[in-house]
């Protein structure tokens, strides 16, 4: 096993694909954070650009407050059909599986479509010949559908149960491959233990045989450094050669390690063997990764971004958990600048006003400007309610606050001016491994000087900032937030190193 570069770093789990043409288009879950369903464009599977997010508006995606972090939207599935693009997708925390549909893959997108009828988690979408549409959930269950009205008919039927002994069969997808119906699957669950595996069947009700080979994919029991590796979809090139997309994890700091960027997106080249399919090695390659995820004709450049918030509105990669209120986040309160005012919640509230972008490299560095004149705020790195570092500044005291579990604590500070200050955070992982209560990486928080140099003020260890330690299925997000009055932020700049 040779390990792998993701081709769309950072905490983008539950990959979907469909291709149109040249185009291909891709899907991951979003969970509690809005806009919810990051969608990405690409002519070569390796380099993504963001185009949008297929639930940006509330009515398409609405988060309770009161819904835990890793709820909300689990798992979609995107597909092109009868000149529409299809997304099913399930919301945990509001109303179970929804089905959207747009001409535009960028949006807008429509309505959902509820389906009631539908039952569980990770459902599918294939169509017969014939039109049938099929619905395929986690279990693994089916269900025919009307993908236009949301109508099911009659009762869902067990069409799967997985590799017997193998647990959680989820994350079903179908296909019709030359003459058999192929039927793809996670098990294992979604940590060490996951993998991939398929059956064929004569019709897309089956009955399906399982291949001989399975799992076709697992990492699991090896030293390979992408982990977790499962929850797949295949797509076939306009050249005839079949790939797959699936999740993986890239932990650090040792065995079993940590991971902090949650589920990346990877890619696998895909042969057939007895009309089974047979999983390459993992797409390598450094270069796969560094895309810049900033929708419109921006196209793929470099990773290190920096927005000067310009525009009227924010771009895509932006997210917020629940809910972002223009009240609240909006970039035309100063020109020039992001502004947050604060609804009286501290990151610790599910509530908080807060606006980042996914951590998408083991080691970076993040710098923003802000004027804390008016109200108390600054730059975190978030995992949930319960796990997130900050370096926050008000009129007085910038300082640096920690919050582990219920433990909440104020590392360092010092005394302000009250004038506009440049805060930092230097990501960057732990090198040697002798100490093994070295965690995956360290993040040191400061500031950045008039005369440009950064003084540190607090470094703190990441293990806490990790998947193993706080649960949950997202990853780090870094960026900005208010917890009193007004805040400004001038520019917000991420440059992996
Ligand atoms: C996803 C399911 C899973 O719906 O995790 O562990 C859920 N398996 O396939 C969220 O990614």
């Amino acid at each position: 096993m040779t390990g792998g570069h993701p081709v769309i770093p950072g905490f983008h789990p539950d990959p979907s694909v469909c291709r149109v043409g040249d185009d291909y288009y891709l899907a991951c879950s979003s969970f509690e954070y809005f806009p919810g369903v990051p969608l990405f464009h690409s002519r070569d599977l390796v380099h993504w650009t963001q185009i949008g997010n297929v639930l940006d508006r509330p009515g398409q995606l609405d988060l309770p407050v009161d819904s835990p972090s890793s709820g909300g939207i689990y798992a979609p599935t995107l597909r092109h059909h009868d000149g529409r693009f299809w997304l099913i997708v399930t919301n945990v925390s509001d109303g179970g599986n929804l089905l959207v549909t747009a001409t535009d893959p960028a949006g807008p997108w429509s309505d959902p479509v509820r389906l009631p009828g539908v039952p569980g988690i990770d459902p599918d979408l294939a169509w017969d010949d014939d039109g049938t549409c099929w619905c395929t959930v986690a279990g693994v269950s089916q269900i025919r559908i009307d993908p236009y009205t949301g109508e099911t008919f009659g009762e869902p039927r067990r069409i799967w149960s997985g590799t017997p002994g193998a647990k959680a069969p989820e994350a079903p997808h179908l296909y019709r491959i030359g003459d058999h119906w192929y039927l793809l699957i996670a098990e294992g669950g979604t940590e060490r233990g996951h993998g991939v595996s398929v059956a064929r069947g004569p019709a897309p009700t089956g009955p399906f045989e399982p291949c001989p080979a399975n799992p076709v994919l697992t990492h699991r029991s090896t030293d390979d450094p992408v982990q977790n590796t499962g929850h797949a979809d295949l797509v076939q090139a306009p050249d005839g050669t079949w790939w797959m997309v699936l999740l993986g994890v890239r932990p650090r700091g040792g065995s079993p390690g940590w991971h902090v960027l949650g589920r990346e997106t990877f890619l696998a080249p895909v042969t057939w063997e007895d009309g089974w399919p047979v999983v390459g090695a993992l797409v390598s390659g450094a270069q796969a990764s560094p895309v810049e995820h900033r929708g419109g004709p921006g196209g793929t450049g470099p990773a290190a971004y920096r927005d000067d918030f310009e525009d009227t509105e924010l771009a895509p990669a932006w997210i917020s958990p629940r809910s972002r209120p223009a009240a609240h986040v909006t970039t035309k309160e100063r020109p020039g600048h992001l502004t947050l005012l604060a609804a009286g919640a501290s990151l610790d509230e599910p509530d908080a006003v807060f606006a980042g972008r996914r951590q998408e490299h083991l080691s970076c560095r993040v710098r923003t400007s802000v004027d804390p004149a008016q109200g108390c705020g600054g730059l975190a790195v978030r995992l949930d309610e319960q796990h997130h570092y900050e370096i926050e500044a008000d009129a007085a005291e910038v300082r640096v606050v920690a919050r582990i579990g219920p433990a909440r604590t104020v590392l360092a500070s010092r005394p302000l001016n009250g004038e506009p200050l440049v805060l930092g955070v230097d990501i960057a992982e732990t090198r040697t491994l002798s100490d093994a209560r070295t965690g995956p990486d360290t993040l040191t928080f400061g500031v950045t000087e008039p005369d440009g140099t950064f003084t540190a003020l607090a470094a703190l260890d990441g293990r806490y900032l990790s998947t193993e330690v706080a649960g949950g299925f997202t990853g780090r997000v870094i960026g900005l937030y208010a917890a009193a009055g007004t805040v400004h932020f001038d520019w917000f700049a991420y440059e992996p190193v």
